[in-house]
């Protein structure tokens, strides 16, 4: 009796544990685009309950994921790429247009409204540990 008491209570933990270690992920959105563009762009808001880092995105409807950041200096728009996005603990970080966003490089279709894209993030954590999330975004028009 004692021992599966012991196993159940281990057990829990570990659920537990799993549970906190999830990245919230909100407010995500892929720009709807135009046919004949091969670049698109994503955003959504990451709030991560343990120090993390956002290392690597991938998803079917593009070739390649850029994290970027952009920046206005003396009326110029420039964006840059980031290697990997840091996530504070409990602190949310906004991917939003004229900020930080997820570039999509060589689109497989056109990002039509109403449609959906599928998305693998790879979070690295303090212990570079590699958890892998995934999320299915909305295309939506920008407003
Ligand atoms: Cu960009």
């Amino acid at each position: 009796m004692m021992k599966i008491l012991k196993f159940t209570a281990f057990f829990s933990l570990l659920l537990v544990f799993e549970c906190h270690a999830a990245v919230l992920i909100t407010d995500s959105w892929v720009r709807a685009i135009a046919p004949g563009q091969s670049v698109g762009a994503a955003y959504m808001t990451l709030t991560s309950p343990l120090d993390s880092t956002l290392v690597y995105i991938e998803t079917p409807a593009a070739g390649s994921v850029e994290i970027h950041s952009m920046t206005m200096t003396n009326n110029v728009m420039k964006m840059r790429k980031l290697e990997a996005l840091p996530l504070q603990a409990g602190k949310p970080e906004k991917l939003s247009p004229g900020g930080f966003h997820l570039m999509l490089f060589d689109l497989k279709s056109p990002l039509k409204t109403g449609d959906k894209v599928a998305f693998k993030l790879c979070f690295k954590d303090k212990a570079n540990k590699i958890t892998h999330q995934n999320v299915t975004l909305p295309i939506k028009e920008a407003n």
